[in-house]
């Protein structure tokens, strides 16, 4: 069987021994680490939500499965991102309050050093205070925020809205993705943009500096 897809498989099945060992593999066949990571990582995470929607599996294999993604995301992460690169900004970064999911939000985070930003990880279930307190001690470029619940998307306006009275608001932009979110969720909040992965937050960011 193809690796990507036995990673896929070992991923969906919690197997982090597995994932890890297949994903070293990979790494030493030269497969590149985009398809390592879409077409083997991500792919089986998304068949994973499917069968958690569906209620054929249950938190405890999510669980699993998020331990193995990570397994995996610890050995590309070197391949992400590039040494003694000059920073080209300083972006904030963190899960909305009330959002544990971190792990697309990493990726993220992961993708902006290795495009050579500076990254203040605020880690998951941020407060409003926090992004904008950071924001502010930080002097950041921008806010990004990620969420992966319905429930827990509409907190990103209260950052904004937060970011207003302190104003901040329009000096720092900010930047939203995750799975719940789009852009017409951004323009509605007031996000300067919405980015659907992180190659595309990258690619907005890298914008946003270059007209500083
Ligand atoms: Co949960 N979960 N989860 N979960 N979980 C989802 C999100 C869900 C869609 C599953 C489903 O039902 N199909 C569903 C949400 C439904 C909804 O709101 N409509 C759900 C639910 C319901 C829940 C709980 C409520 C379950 C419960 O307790 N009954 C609970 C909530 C806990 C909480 O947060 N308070 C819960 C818990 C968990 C775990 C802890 C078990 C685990 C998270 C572990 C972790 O993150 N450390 C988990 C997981 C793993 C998932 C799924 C299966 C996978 C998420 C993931 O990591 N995807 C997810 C189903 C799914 O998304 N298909 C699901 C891989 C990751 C690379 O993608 O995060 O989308 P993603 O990130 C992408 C883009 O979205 C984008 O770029 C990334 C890279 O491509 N992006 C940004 C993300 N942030 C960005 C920021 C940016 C730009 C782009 O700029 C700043």
């Amino acid at each position: 069987m193809d690796i990507l897809k036995q990673i896929s498989e070992s991923l969906q099945k919690g197997d982090h021994e597995k994932v890890a060992m297949l994903t070293s593999q990979a790494i030493e066949e030269k497969i590149p680490v985009k398809k390592i990571l879409d077409e083997g990582l991500i792919a089986g995470m998304n068949v994973v939500g499917e069968e958690f929607k569906h209620h054929r599996i249950f938190l405890p294999s999510v669980l699993l499965a998020a331990r193995a993604m990570y397994a995996g995301m610890d050995l590309i992460k070197p391949l992400m991102i590039r040494d003694n690169i000059p920073t080209i900004g300083k972006v904030v970064i963190g899960t909305i309050k009330g959002d544990l999911h971190d792990i697309g939000k990493n990726l993220v985070g992961i993708m902006l050093k290795g495009a050579g930003f500076e990254v203040i990880d605020l880690g998951n279930d941020v407060t409003p205070d926090r992004f904008v307190q950071a924001a502010k001690d930080e002097k950041a470029d921008a806010v990004g925020m990620s969420a992966l619940l319905t429930t827990t998307m509409t907190g990103m306006k209260d950052v904004i809205e937060l970011m207003k009275s302190e104003g901040i608001y329009g000096k720092i932009k900010v930047i939203i993705g995750g799975a719940p979110v789009n852009r017409e969720f951004a323009e509605q909040i007031g996000a300067d943009s919405y980015a659907y992965d992180g190659m595309k937050a990258v690619e907005i960011l890298k914008e946003y500096v270059k007209d500083k």
